[in-house]
């Protein structure tokens, strides 16, 4: 009865653009028709409507477009960065609307002609981009309510295009949206239209915040594989890639002055991210407004540390009964009162944050699943009881956070540093929740800026039927998560999810954000994508959008979602992401 009544209301308030993924704040679209082609004449300009003059253009776009009059203007003193940014997203824009283009033959009645005749419509003749002012130095940075990402992007019936917006991040967010107005003709050559002008968009982020957790430690990504899941991110407005990137189970990040590191705890030589493929997926990342956060998971978490530093870890590989010194094989942790652990976090750090420090605001030192039992082979602690642990973990994580902020970058730990070990953080820790949604509150409460998103809703890899078949020299044992992380969580479950929910409206502010997770124990380069997306986007659009519909005042509608997302899962895939389908093209189609 329900879902009766919501089926013709959802269709009566669906938002007018059916094609957009996440869906704007505010839109108004028109039913007329426009071209965009390789061969249309338009002209391209930078303004910056402050100062008033045309930036030069790039030079990339002549190779790619082959007619095109382009304003020409020396005087540009525009920064570097900006030019490069809208370089590569003016680029990707040409790219996504006429080489990847998808035909969206799913979404139409079975046989029927969809699509605009060649003599339909008008061409798209010039494209303006807009900036209020000139960019935060710190653009590539993305430190969280520095970068404004809002936009707004007018399409006119004569094939105008505007796209205004604070930043240059917020003109990627545009020229984003511009593309998702578009499809490909089947027909007519190097050609897509939109059916939808004249398009009135204006947009913003509900939350500052909104990223993926890849854990590269328990499975080895190939670079590529991470640098295009950076891209089917911030194809739908995600803005964090937060590489969990050492583990207990292998540690593949080089290190320069502490080669041992990789080279032994890195499952093999080969299986290694240098710090030139570190800077790269960065840099990638940041040019589209998507930063990189590395984590470095301690002191738990960090058995691979033993390959090469035996000395420092603790309660190593216990078997059979590891279970009771960490939350999964092998187990191991970092001596908690041990100068030689300083040392070794204080040389570590050194070298690597200033490398990652150009390109995020951010470093996650981690904290999750501390075992106290592990302290008892800890011969700096020799401890189990949590209170006689307590002010060492504390001394250890204040230790490292002011190394992380001496390098100018924001700590982030894990939810069970305050609410199980009850650490006093600085106010500018941003603490991530993994486990009840309720523990959302009990970090804000505690007055700490916090992301969302937990194992019943956000986790991706969870449903494989977790077990883990241990090297033949240990036991085989049943892997104790498998309980809570299953079933597989589809995309109505990811898309029910309110990071506010209980938060009281004061306490809103603190939500900053959150991520959804992809665990690698059973996820690698051959089924990445599709565990990811689209999934994934069921949370981007939340965090961009917001959880409730601003209509109703209730969750959003999963019925007039799915096709939508279900058009952006096309999408990606005419991008080369293998995203699962959410449903079978007779659901879209109906009837003749
Ligand atoms: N590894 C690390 C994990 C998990 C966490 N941290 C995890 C816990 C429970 C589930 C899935 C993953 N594998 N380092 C928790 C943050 Cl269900």
């Amino acid at each position: 009865m329900k879902l009766l009544q919501l089926l013709p209301l959802s269709l009566a308030l669906s938002p007018l653009v059916s094609a957009l993924w996440p869906v704007p704040s505010k839109s108004t679209v028109g039913n007329s028709t426009l071209w965009f082609s390789a061969d249309a004449e338009f002209s391209l300009s930078y303004v910056q409507s402050n100062v008033g003059f045309m930036l030069a253009p790039s030079q990339l776009l002549q190779t790619l477009t082959k007619r095109n009059t382009l304003n020409n203007s020396s005087s540009s003193n525009k920064p570097p960065i900006t030019e490069e940014i809208l370089d590569r997203a003016i680029r990707r824009t040409y790219h996504t609307i006429l080489k990847e283009g998808f035909i969206p033959w799913r979404f139409h009645a079975r046989n029927a002609e969809f699509e605009p005749t060649e003599d339909t419509g008008k061409p798209v003749t010039s494209i303006k981009l807009q900036l209020s002012g000139p960019d935060s130095p710190n653009v590539l940075k993305g430190l969280d309510g520095e970068i404004d990402e809002s936009y707004s992007l007018k399409v006119t019936e004569d094939g105008e295009v505007t796209v205004f917006a604070n930043s240059s991040i917020g003109l990627v967010r545009g020229l984003t949206t511009f593309t998702q107005l578009f499809f490909k003709h089947s027909t007519v050559k190097d050609s897509a239209y939109t059916p939808y002008a004249p398009v009135d968009i204006q947009d913003h982020p509900a939350f500052a915040h909104r990223g993926l957790n890849m854990d590269v430690s328990r499975s080895y990504y190939e670079v590529d594989h991470i640098k295009r899941t950076i891209d089917a991110l911030a194809y739908s407005k995600m803005n964090r890639l937060h590489l969990h990137i050492t583990d207990a189970q292998s540690w593949p990040l080089e290190i320069p002055s502490m080669p041992e590191l990789s080279a032994k705890g890195a499952y093999n030589k080969d299986l290694v991210y240098t710090p030139d493929d570190v800077a790269g997926i960065q840099r990638h990342g940041a040019l589209q407004g998507v930063q990189v956060i590395i984590e470095i998971d301690m002191p738990g978490h960090t058995s691979s540390i033993w390959y090469s530093h035996p000395e420092l870890i603790a309660s190593f590989n216990e078997q059979p009964d590891w279970s009771t010194y960490s939350a999964e094989p092998p187990s191991g942790t970092l001596h908690l009162n041990d100068p030689a652990v300083y040392t070794f976090i204080q040389n570590l750090l050194k070298d690597l944050l200033p490398r990652i420090s150009p390109y995020t605001a951010y470093f996650h030192t981690g904290g999750d699943e501390i075992k106290a039992a592990a302290y008892i082979n800890d011969p700096t602690i020799k401890s189990n009881i949590t209170s006689v642990i307590q002010p060492y973990l504390q001394k250890f994580v204040n230790s490292t956070h002011d190394i992380v902020r001496q390098a100018g970058l924001t700590p982030m730990v894990w939810e069970e540093m305050v609410l199980d070990w009850n650490l006093t953080l600085g106010s500018d820790v941003v603490v991530q929740t993994w486990q009840e949604s309720t523990n959302v509150n009990l970090t804000v409460s505690k007055g700490y800026k916090t992301l969302a998103g937990n194992y019943y809703f956000w986790y991706l890899d969870c449903g494989h039927g977790q077990w883990i078949n241990f090297p033949p020299n240990q036991s085989a044992s049943f892997f104790p998560y498998n309980d809570y992380c299953a079933p597989f969580h589809n995309w109505r479950v990811v898309y029910s999810y309110d990071p506010l929910y209980n938060i009281s409206a004061e306490a809103q502010h603190l939500v900053i954000g959150g991520e959804v997770h992809a665990w690698a124990e059973q996820t690698d380069g051959a089924n990445l994508d599709r565990v990811v997306w689209p999934r994934a986007a069921a949370a981007a659009e939340i965090l961009w959008s917001g959880a409730k519909d601003p209509v109703t005042g209730g969750n959003r509608s999963q019925v007039e979602a799915a096709p939508r997302l279900s058009d952006l899962r096309e999408r990606l895939v005419a991008k080369g992401i293998y995203a699962e389908p959410i449903q079978m093209a007779f659901c879209t189609m109906g009837d003749n």
